[in-house]
């Protein structure tokens, strides 16, 4: 029987021979190798990679669809990397830089749509002079100020160079940072793992090595933390698999990671403007194959400011259980010509999942259910 008409029980199908083997391994709840990750980037046949990341989703989460109310503080965009894939960074003295003061910072953060978020996202710049005090007070007066929401801030790049300009050890940063009212870290800086490419796209960064061990080592300290990857680049398939299975790998130590989201590269106002945007067809096959090689991570979020709401409903159906949040007022995207809204209203974020076919769910970034009053701002977690 030909590859096209064969058939399993579950309805797969597929015109590609080379995704037969790997199809049984994924319903029989197998791990795929780095070898089957480079055939899913490579297959022709979309639909049946599709497919199977659908069915891993299902199989996790059924037709639930994740999304929080959540506000982004960017609180500067001063920054001492000069990341070619950045439009966001600017180095201290040039002209559109800003640093907000802590009682703007805190203001900011009130300032939103209508709803009550339930988390703030806090990622900035590498600044030369602010004091690590700085980061640790401002995490302090959202918490006097806005008790029930959850803090998901700095990520492992920015605790490493605060650390440094502390003049602490990693673990003592974070222990403050724990102290001081931090609950959870966000993704980001991850870029790709490998050297190759960081040194193209993110040279003055922490290595991808480094990236990891302070995952881990946060982990351990009891944060959770979420995970990301920015292709679409100088990258290759081998450098996206490689990327993959090295978080695959922290996560099977730690379970620390709540969800990976892939994020694709802008390129407009960066250093690698001349790179052309990713397609659609891309976008999607990175949500998929996402979804097959992680298979001990809970969650894999299409994060809909990057793809636009249009690719995340789509994705919804390729793998993805999750499209972020309100976010309110993104700015590094922007800054490298994203066209999509700033934020979204949460009614919108639920007509989104519902016309996807999806049936929306509430989270707190720990995916705990939210439950809203009637008129919506104010907000009860489960336990
Ligand atoms: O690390 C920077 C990326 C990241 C560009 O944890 C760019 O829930 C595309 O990590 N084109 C920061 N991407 C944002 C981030 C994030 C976003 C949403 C949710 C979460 C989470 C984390 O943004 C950076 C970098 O990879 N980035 N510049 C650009 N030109």
């Amino acid at each position: 029987m030909s590859a096209s008409i064969s058939r399993s029980r579950h309805g797969f199908q597929t015109d590609d021979p080379a995704l037969s083997p790997i199809a049984e391994k994924v319903q029989a709840g197998l791990r795929l190798s780095f070898t089957d990750g480079v055939t899913l980037y490579r297959s022709g046949d979309i639909l049946a990679v599709g497919w199977l990341a659908n069915f891993v989703r299902e199989r996790l989460h059924g037709d639930l669809a994740y999304f929080n109310v959540n506000r982004h503080i960017n609180p500067t965009n001063v920054c001492m990397a000069s990341c070619r894939l950045c439009a966001f960074g600017r180095k201290k003295g040039e002209a559109g830089t800003y640093t907000m003061a802590l009682e703007e910072a805190w203001e900011t953060a009130g300032i939103g749509l209508t709803e009550a978020v339930t988390e703030f996202h806090i990622v900035g710049g590498l600044h030369p002079d602010l004091p690590v005090s700085y980061f640790l007070d401002l995490v302090r007066g959202l918490k006097v100020r806005y008790p029930k929401v959850h803090v998901k801030a700095f990520t492992m790049v920015e605790v490493n160079f605060l650390a440094k300009r502390g003049r602490l050890s990693v673990p003592d940063l974070l222990t403050q940072m724990k102290e001081a009212g931090v609950d959870s870290m966000p993704g980001g800086g991850a870029e790709i793992f490998a050297d190759r490419v960081r040194h193209i796209i993110c040279d003055h960064k922490i290595d991808g090595s480094e990236w990891l061990d302070t995952a881990r080592l946060a982990h351990q300290m009891g944060f959770r933390s979420n995970s990301t990857m920015l292709y679409g680049h100088v990258e290759n398939d081998e450098d996206r698999v490689d990327h993959l299975l090295r978080l695959r790998a922290v996560q099977d130590d730690t379970g620390g990671f709540q969800t990976f989201i892939p994020l694709s590269f802008h390129p407009d106002n960066t250093a690698l403007a001349h790179i052309p945007k990713t397609s659609g067809m891309l976008d999607i096959r990175q949500i998929a194959v996402s979804r097959l090689l992680l298979d001990n991570f809970a969650h894999i979020k299409s994060y809909w400011q990057m793809v636009s709401p249009r690719m995340a409903q789509i994705a919804l159906r390729f793998g993805a259980d999750d499209i972020d949040g309100t976010v309110i007022e993104e700015k590094i995207y922007h800054d490298a010509g994203a066209t999509t809204p700033q934020g979204m209203r949460r009614a919108d974020l639920v007509r989104l999942i519902t016309e996807a076919g999806r049936v929306p769910f509430e989270r707190d970034t720990l995916y705990r259910a939210v439950t809203r009053s009637q008129t919506e701002d104010t907000f009860t977690v489960a336990a």
